[in-house]
């Protein structure tokens, strides 16, 4: 079976099969455009696609896929730093959209709307690197997930039948391609689903009201806009399913959601590294503050600090581990890691702390690192952030944490030894132009000192008592 059955003509089309930021384009349109990308890309080791929420994206990812080459999705606003990083790190040789810098080395081309090609491909294995995601650790630069073509085909249908989504379904979401959530889920789940999709460019409140869908991905800072708009929130009521993940929903916000549409929100879990493991169903419960249930084929278990098994009673805490068909494969060139994120068993260590009850329903309780701090649904390493600071000539020091936000759920604070003479504005500045404009401190403290252990350990528990 193909990975992007929809492509095939299964599912019937139409004009406006896929609309992105206003652009309209049938299934047809899109096969076509992108088996010329496909085409121009076959053979190449890496296609790295400027991921800005365009047709041309879609386009793009699209036929580095068809041709079984490795995507690898660049965040649009990413900094030379960042930049630099995810286009060496991944091989990539070629880059469709944006521009070639001088030392990139790299080719670039722009994707055509118009283009047409016949051509067809082969099915690549199964087991072939779909994609390439690059995803923040709680030090360093961010590493890059090798995420096979087989699990997001497993990952895509474990969800379709938790949420019943078929191809009667019309998709909404406004959320950056460069992500699991708004590339694998919110675009390939519509091209394996055969749903309609509708792209609003942005995740606005008015944008997502205006769309008439009946399906909605959202991360929680998406929904506490829409509750706080009620004319938007009680234009969703007409959807069949709104679903949240990416990051914890608060009570409240479920609460006010289901109140408002009339509609409980499904909470599904997942990570980068393992696409969507855990979700409520939607035939099933919904209860405010849980994830639900593995999906088809996933297991899950949770683990002691001492290494032994957990009881599932609902008040136990653990740590999360996930095993089955929807994981990635490992992270390019970083065997340290690999070897840190993998028990000896063969299961993946998420890092995250949960419980799970008698009756199986995941409940996430909090990340095992501060360093690794979740802001409006974007995974941001601490260290990375620190280290970006550190490079301005002003900074002696600084750590960083993730305050919590009514907004964002956490926020990036920076706590600084500087000069004197920078300003805490500037640095943000600084932090936004080399690394992603989401990563950038929204409050810098300028400090004397940080609170250290007699090892010199920074404290950051005493930061976030500062708050
Ligand atoms: C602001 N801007 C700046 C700037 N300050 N630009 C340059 N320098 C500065 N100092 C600009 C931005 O570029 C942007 O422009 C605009 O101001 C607003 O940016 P923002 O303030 O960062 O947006 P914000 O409103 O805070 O965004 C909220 C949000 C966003 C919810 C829309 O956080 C978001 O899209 N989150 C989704 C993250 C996600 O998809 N995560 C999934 C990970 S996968 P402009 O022009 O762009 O408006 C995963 C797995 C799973 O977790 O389980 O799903
Ligand atoms: P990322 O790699 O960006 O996909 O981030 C993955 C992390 O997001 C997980 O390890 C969790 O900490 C967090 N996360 C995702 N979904 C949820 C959720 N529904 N509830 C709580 N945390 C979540």
């Amino acid at each position: 079976m193909r990975l992007l059955t929809a492509l095939e003509g299964a599912y019937g089309d139409s004009a406006d099969a896929l609309r992105i930021d206003g652009y309209a384009m049938s299934r047809e349109q899109l096969l076509g455009a992108a088996t010329a990308v496909a085409e121009r890309v076959a053979g190449a080791p890496a296609l790295a696609v400027l991921a800005r929420p365009s047709a041309e994206t879609v386009v793009a990812v699209v036929g580095g896929l068809l041709a079984g080459v490795p995507v690898v999705p660049l965040p649009p606003d990413s900094g030379p730093k960042e930049r630099e990083h995810i286009l060496r790190d991944s091989g990539a040789t070629l880059l469709a959209g944006g521009q070639a810098s001088a030392d990139d080395g790299i080719e670039t081309f722009a994707v055509e709307l118009g283009a047409r090609s016949g051509g067809s491909f082969a099915e690549p294995a199964p087991e072939r690197t779909a994609f390439v995601l690059y995803t923040s650790g709680t030090t360093g630069a961010p590493k890059g997930a090798l995420i096979p073509r087989s699990a997001v085909a497993a990952g895509l249908d474990g969800l379709a039948a938790a949420w019943q989504w078929t191809a009667e379904d019309t998709l909404v979401h406004g959320l950056p391609l460069f992500h699991v959530h708004g590339l694998v889920l919110g675009v390939l789940g519509a091209l394996r689903t055969g749903s309609r999709l509708v792209h609003t460019g942005r995740p606005t409140p008015e944008a997502y009201a205006g769309a008439r869908g009946s399906l909605y991905f959202g991360v929680p800072t998406v929904w506490s806009r829409v509750v706080a708009d009620r004319a938007a929130a009680e234009a969703l009521g007409s959807a069949r399913l709104l679903v949240s993940g990416s990051a914890p929903l608060p009570v409240p916000v479920f609460e006010r959601l289901a109140a408002l549409t009339g509609r409980a929100p499904v909470e599904r879990y997942g990570m980068t590294e393992s696409l969507i493991t855990v979700s409520t169903r939607a035939d099933g419960e919904r209860r405010p503050g849980s994830v639900g249930l593995p999906l088809d084929g996933v297991r899950t278990r949770l683990v002691g600090e001492d290494g032994g098994a957990v009881p599932h009673d609902g008040e136990t805490v653990g740590e999360l581990q996930v095993a089955g068909p929807t994981l990635f494969t490992g992270y390019l060139n970083r065997p340290d890691a690999n070897a840190e994120s993998w028990t000896a068993d063969g299961w993946f260590r998420t890092g995250d702390v949960a419980v799970i009850g008698p009756d199986g329903f995941h409940r996430i309780v909090g990340r095992a690192s501060v360093d690794l701090i979740k802001s409006g649904g974007y995974r941001i390493g601490a260290g990375e952030v620190e280290s970006a600071l550190r490079d301005h000539p002003a900074v002696a020091d600084a750590a960083v944490i993730g305050a919590p936000d009514p907004d964002l759920g956490q926020a990036v604070v920076a706590y600084v030894i500087a000069d004197g003479v920078v300003t805490g504005d500037q640095l943000t500045a600084f932090v936004a132009e080399r690394l992603s404009v989401h990563k950038r401190p929204r409050r810098v403290v300028l400090v004397d000192e940080l609170p250290r252990n007699a090892m010199g350990k920074v404290l950051k528990k005493q930061l976030l008592d500062l708050g």
